[in-house]
């Protein structure tokens, strides 16, 4: 049997892209530029500096800003984005998620959060689900980002597991590159993903049952 899950934060746990939207539009529209849901997809699982240079590139204005000014214009979504998430708890842990952690830790299988957020311990103290995770990566210490390994291989250190006997769970393209080229095998959820070795259409048909037949197959 696997001996350790590891979860993506934000469409897996939780679901605070839209929060991210809001923040980043009202960010992009005080400097002209103006992005919608659809272009907003493509920010999932983006950091919040990778993130902004694509948004400046949206807006043709990639060379309008230095990296002093970026910092600015992050600051200032980050800013906004921590006000929306004053009102999160835990309704909004997302379905099936919180007994799939009961079902982990009674079986002693150990758990590990690898989100790019930096805002990431904050949110499980939100949802009241810190102390359910074995040990979450520290973001702003990584060197890459997803689809890089890095992130996945850092949190199975921490967990004192192999990748291969691991098992990682991610909503964004870029997360299930980054599990598979760990040598993890990759739970997608969504309708959208390539490569998943399971593809889940939502966080509701996650159970310990159907991570133990995906890993037995
Ligand atoms: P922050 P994940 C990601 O979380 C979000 O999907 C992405 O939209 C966001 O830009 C990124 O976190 C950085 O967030 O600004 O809070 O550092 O999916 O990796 O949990
Ligand atoms: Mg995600």
């Amino acid at each position: 049997i696997f001996r350790a899950v590891i979860f993506d934060l934000d469409g897996v746990i939780t679901d605070t892209a839209h929060l991210h939207y809001q923040a980043w539009k009202e960010t992009a529209a005080a400097i002209g530029i103006t992005i919608d849901p659809t272009f907003n997809a493509r920010l999932k699982g983006i950091s919040r500096m990778a993130s902004l240079a694509l948004i400046l590139r949206h807006g043709g204005k990639e060379r309008a800003f230095d990296e002093a000014e970026r910092a600015r214009l992050a600051a200032r979504k980050n800013a906004r984005y921590g006000e929306l998430l004053a009102s999160l708890d835990s309704r909004a842990i997302l379905p099936g998620i919180p007994a799939l952690l009961d079902a982990l830790a009674q079986h002693g299988i150990a758990v590990g959060l690898a989100s790019v957020s930096l805002n990431a311990p904050f949110i499980l103290d939100a949802l009241g689900l810190r102390a359910r995770f074995d040990y979450c990566v520290d973001a702003s210490l990584l060197r890459h980002s997803k689809p890089d390994p890095e992130i996945f291989l850092t949190a199975c250190a921490g967990l004192g597991v192999a990748p291969e006997q691991a098992i990682g769970i991610e909503d964004a393209q870029a997360g299930i590159d980054a599990i598979n080229a760990s040598g993890m095998r990759s739970v997608g959820i969504g309708d959208d993903l390539q490569g998943a070795g399971l593809l889940l259409p939502d966080t509701g048909a996650l159970s310990w049952r159907c991570l133990q037949d995906f890993w037995s197959t």
